[in-house]
């Protein structure tokens, strides 16, 4: 069969399907990799009869050379297979150790055994950052991150960086901030923010923030980050690390009423306690992202929520 292969680990879930609807837009033959354990099948419901897409159940933690073996070796494989809860890793960090770290290293094992090295593109995440620096971030700050998640996100990236040098695997790693869109699943506390509040909101249902609402962060459309994930994969440098963000910042609060006010007003904002951990301030440094990739995320926040809202709505 024609085109070029590509394998998107985490292919299900809400980052990864929307990376295999583009990959197979232009004619790429897609490989999913997802254990369904956020991911659903329904995301990739659209592409039920299109014999370019495979979808394997698998544990990436568990190794991919013996799951691939029919297909070829890739092109690409973009690894978005993650637990990706921060609060869940802090509270069973050595889980989080064996999905966010080994899984990594179970895709650098598979890449570096073939002669034609795949292109390994990982969803690295603003976490590797803490809080120490000034917003807006660079991505050649100190990094000291705060939790297993942001530690396990980090050692994944330095894996990279030595399977590039000491092997020869090209490799991208992305730092996405606060992504979101159509599919984020809000069923869980600590779901995406505008996930939740986009169903509560269009509900009328009360939203709860968490702190004085003044924390920032820079929310980018799921759009974007796919246009970034496959510049990071055609680009020529054996070893690109670059944030995903827009450049600039909300307050959770402004989230919130712009949030309301698409939805017609009816929800009430009450503030909580704030979440223990919780970083003030986050906003992406953005140049590298358009002079080395190309790319800006251009996606307007007002015009993601539509959309956002357009597709609960369609799922409700
Ligand atoms: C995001 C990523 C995480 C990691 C991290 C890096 C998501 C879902 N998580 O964590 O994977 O990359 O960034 O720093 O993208 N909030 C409320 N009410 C709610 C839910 C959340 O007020 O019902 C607040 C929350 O306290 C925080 C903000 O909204 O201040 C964003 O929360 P989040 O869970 O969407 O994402 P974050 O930034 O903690």
């Amino acid at each position: 069969m024609s085109g070029t292969l590509a394998v998107v680990t985490g292919g299900a879930g809400f980052i990864g399907s929307h990376v295999v609807d583009a990959l197979l837009r232009r004619g790429d033959r897609v490989v999913v990799l997802d254990d369904f354990s956020t991911g659903k099948l329904s995301n990739l419901a659209e592409h039920a009869q299109n014999d370019h897409l495979t979808i394997i159940e698998h544990d990436v933690s568990t190794g991919i050379a013996g799951r691939l073996e029919s297909y070829g070796v890739p092109a690409t494989i973009f690894h978005l297979a993650a637990q990706v809860s921060v609060v869940s890793s802090i509270a069973k960090p050595l889980f989080d150790l064996n999905v966010n770290y080994g899984s990594t290293l179970q895709v650098l094992e598979y890449a570096r055994l073939h002669v034609a090295r795949p292109k390994v593109v990982l969803a690295s995440s603003a976490a590797v950052y803490g809080d120490a620096a000034e917003p807006p971030v660079a991505e050649d700050v100190p990094l000291r991150p705060l939790s297993p998640y942001g530690i396990h996100k980090l050692a994944s990236e330095y894996a990279l960086g030595a399977y590039s040098a000491t092997h020869g695997v090209p490799a991208a790693a992305l730092r996405f901030f606060n992504v979101y869109g159509p599919r984020q699943d809000p069923s869980s506390p600590y779901s995406g923010v505008i996930s939740i509040f986009a169903e509560r909101a269009r509900r009328g249902q009360t939203i709860k923030i968490f702190g004085d609402g003044k924390q920032t962060r820079d929310f980018v459309y799921v759009g974007d980050v796919v246009r970034a994930l496959l510049a990071a994969a055609a680009h020529p440098s054996p070893h690109l690390i670059a944030n995903v963000g827009t450049g600039s910042e909300i307050t959770i609060t402004e989230l919130a009423r712009t949030l309301i006010e698409l939805c017609g007003g009816d929800s009430t904002i009450e503030y909580a306690e704030a979440r223990a951990g919780e970083i003030a301030r986050s906003r992406a440094r953005v140049d590298r992202l358009r002079e080395q990739l190309g790319i800006v995320a251009e996606t307007a926040l007002a015009d993601g929520l539509r959309a956002t809202l357009g597709s609960t709505e369609r799922a409700a």
